[in-house]
């Protein structure tokens, strides 16, 4: 009996690379504890397109959650204790998503995450993210733990130089990607999310990156 149902209830496991790995659905026992928080997060610091020190605006709408955000305009990227748009602090990190993101770095093999921010991306079909390393924090020892809610989109996982052979692998709702280690700073992206329609998130995917940034 066990055995027939383990295939739709076990979490499935799958290495991307050394110190980075996929957890299939591990999200799903968190879906309505997730989605409250998120909501509570948006209504105090609302979802708004950044602008790249180049000047592009772009296409993934970003807020954040934590005592620290991700921010970036046309004078660089960094952490900031203050939402620019609100000119208060982030919202605090809501406890279930505390409780998940430290789950799921126990399992990919990093003990004792303490997350002090969470970028929260929204892509809306179309929206992308470009090839980038993720290096604004301030150890590079921690991992990242990133979810994806919503609909499905193809993760480009490159290597540490921004050229060079990139693997792509589709991640769907309820995926958690951890990783650390020696695949901390590779390159990668998101590519331009293919319209449809998640039935309970419509049409647009969320994505929640937990990091350690100072
Ligand atoms: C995304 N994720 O999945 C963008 N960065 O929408 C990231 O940029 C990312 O998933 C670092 C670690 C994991 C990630
Ligand atoms: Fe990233």
């Amino acid at each position: 009996m066990d055995d027939l149902f383990a295939p739709l209830t076990t979490p499935r496991r799958e290495s991307l690379a050394e110190g980075a790995v996929l957890l299939r659905a591990r999200a799903l026992p968190f879906e309505t504890i997730l989605l409250a928080a998120l909501d509570a997060v948006i209504a105090a610091s609302p979802f708004r397109h950044m602008v790249t020190p180049g000047g592009y605006r772009m296409s993934v709408a970003m807020t954040n959650c934590g005592a620290a955000g991700w921010v970036s305009d046309r004078s660089g990227y960094r952490y900031d204790p203050i939402d620019p748009v609100t000119g208060r602090p982030w919202p605090a990190m809501p406890d279930g998503f505390l409780t998940l993101a430290r789950a799921a770095a126990d399992e990919g093999g990093y003990t004792d995450f303490r997350p002090d921010a969470c970028l929260i991306n929204r892509y809306e079909p179309g929206a992308r993210l470009s090839l980038h390393q993720d290096r604004n924090e301030r150890d590079f020892g921690h991992p990242i733990v990133s979810v994806s809610l919503g609909l499905p989109a193809t993760f480009q996982f490159g290597g540490l130089k921004r050229t060079g052979p990139v693997r792509k692998f589709r991640v769907l709702h309820g995926d958690i990607v951890v990783w650390g280690g020696s695949a901390r700073l590779r390159y990668h992206g998101v590519a331009a999310l293919k319209d449809g329609n998640h039935e309970t998130m419509g049409r647009q995917r969320i994505n929640l990156t937990f990091r350690v940034a100072r």
